[in-house]
């Protein structure tokens, strides 16, 4: 035993010694024993290699589908199942391998009403469903009522269809413009968007209503039900005006997303007949914010009858017209996943007609778009596995993929 512990002390004196030397200290042997500062021994820095300019590529991942609206997952990073929403009222999961389960996780086409821009349109995990198993959706019931619901499934791979809480009952007075996104804030809130009730020109001028939850983004406490309108909701105690209200002015929001990174905010806002938009809503925002609908279509004038001054609302990042055969923004995400650094910080959109699909960032101090991929796809939706890698949706063929970057 005494032996062997004087034989690792030398072996370790020799080790100091040679580590020092390898690091090129200019430090004698002599001097350690004066306890002088030793410059720390560092491991040469590892120098990453730059990335290459990304070279996007939509790669399949999955098929079989009819009419994705919605792809998403749950919050709990291990769990790396991809939940696709079906227009007409069925919930499927992808698995890690890209096989889709048999078993549909959620199936109420029989309450849903379903065409047009109806159905089953929006669902989010609850930031403790690993604990809770709780989930919300959104969808058109039978009556032309959007229903916001939550449901419990009591183990992963299944739902209890009788467990359905009604959060919300909102008619809709038209059968489009029903927006529908669901999604969890860093805040732990659920936001809930609602179109301007639909027909064209926001006939009733629900956007700019107040007093109405059509043409607004909401924002939920949904850790009990029935649900509360946080206190700091900007019109919570405000007589005439809707509690549940975040944001308002908006004509049919087709998907939002919050970066995983700044949590700021991003709404694509589809047009009337000119112009898409994409807003963007800075992380400690109060709410309140006006995106000016139907006084304004992106920034361009619409209908100006009781408006107040531009500087009252809020115009978009991005903005693209109808040429191109483009006709019908669907919002993204920022590419946070770990896949494909080069990607790190755009956001990616799409046009659902002409099949672009699109990154933005911010140059020169300003937002700019660039043009990835002309595909042939009618693009429904994106969506973000655990990970924060991104797929998106060909409606017309069911086909889901993948954004991959093939240069890094
Ligand atoms: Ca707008």
């Amino acid at each position: 035993m005494i032996k062997w512990l004087k034989v690792n002390r030398t072996s370790l004196l020799v080790g100091v010694v040679v580590a020092l030397s390898a690091a090129g200290a200019a430090v004698a042997v002599g001097t350690l024993t004066k306890s002088q500062p030793v410059p720390p021994v560092l491991p040469p820095r590892a120098e990453k290699p730059p990335l290459s300019p990304p070279v996007v590529e939509l790669s399949k991942f999955a098929s079989g589908f009819t009419k994705p609206v919605v792809i998403t997952a749950t919050p709990t990073v291990s769990d790396k199942r991809v939940f696709v929403v079906e227009q007409a009222g069925v919930i499927k999961i992808i698995q890690a391998d890209g096989t889709v389960s048999a078993q549909a996780f959620l199936d109420i086409s029989s309450k849903v009403l379903n065409g047009g821009e109806m159905g089953l349109l929006g669902l989010a995990f609850s930031p403790n469903y690993s604990r809770d198993g709780n989930f919300f959706i959104n969808y058109t019931d039978r009556s032309q009522n959007t229903i916001v619901a939550r449901y419990h499934a009591p183990s992963p791979g299944s739902t209890d269809p009788a467990s359905e809480e009604v959060l919300l009952k909102i008619a809709q007075p038209y059968t489009n413009h029903n927006g529908g996104a669901l999604l969890f804030g860093p805040d732990g809130y659920l936001y809930a968007a609602l179109g301007d009730g639909g027909s064209g020109g926001d006939p009733h001028g629900y956007g700019q209503n107040l007093n109405s939850l059509l043409g607004k983004l909401l924002r939920l406490d949904v850790s009990q039900l029935p649900y509360k309108s946080p206190s700091s909701n900007p019109y919570a105690n405000q007589p005439g005006k809707r509690p549940e209200i975040w944001d308002y002015g908006l004509r049919n929001p087709w998907r939002l997303s919050f970066d995983r990174k700044t949590d700021a905010l991003y709404i694509a806002d589809v047009g009337q007949g000119d112009i898409e938009e994409i807003n963007r809503e800075q992380s400690g925002s109060k709410g309140g914010v006006n995106y000016g609908w139907r006084c304004f279509e992106g920034s361009k004038d619409f209908n100006l009858s009781g408006c107040a001054s531009r500087d009252n609302y809020s115009f978009p990042i991005l903005e693209y017209d109808h040429s191109e055969d483009r006709c019908s923004v669907t919002g993204g995400y920022v590419y946070r996943g770990k896949k494909y650094p080069a990607l790190d910080g755009k956001y990616f959109y799409a046009d659902f007609c002409g099949g672009q699909l699109y990154s933005a960032e911010i140059k020169d101090a300003r937002w700019q778009a660039e043009l990835i991929v002309r595909s042939p796809y009618r693009i429904s939706t994106f969506g973000e596995d655990s990970g924060g890698e991104l797929y998106l949706a060909d409606y017309t063929t069911g086909d889901i993929f993948q954004i991959r970057d093939t240069a890094n």
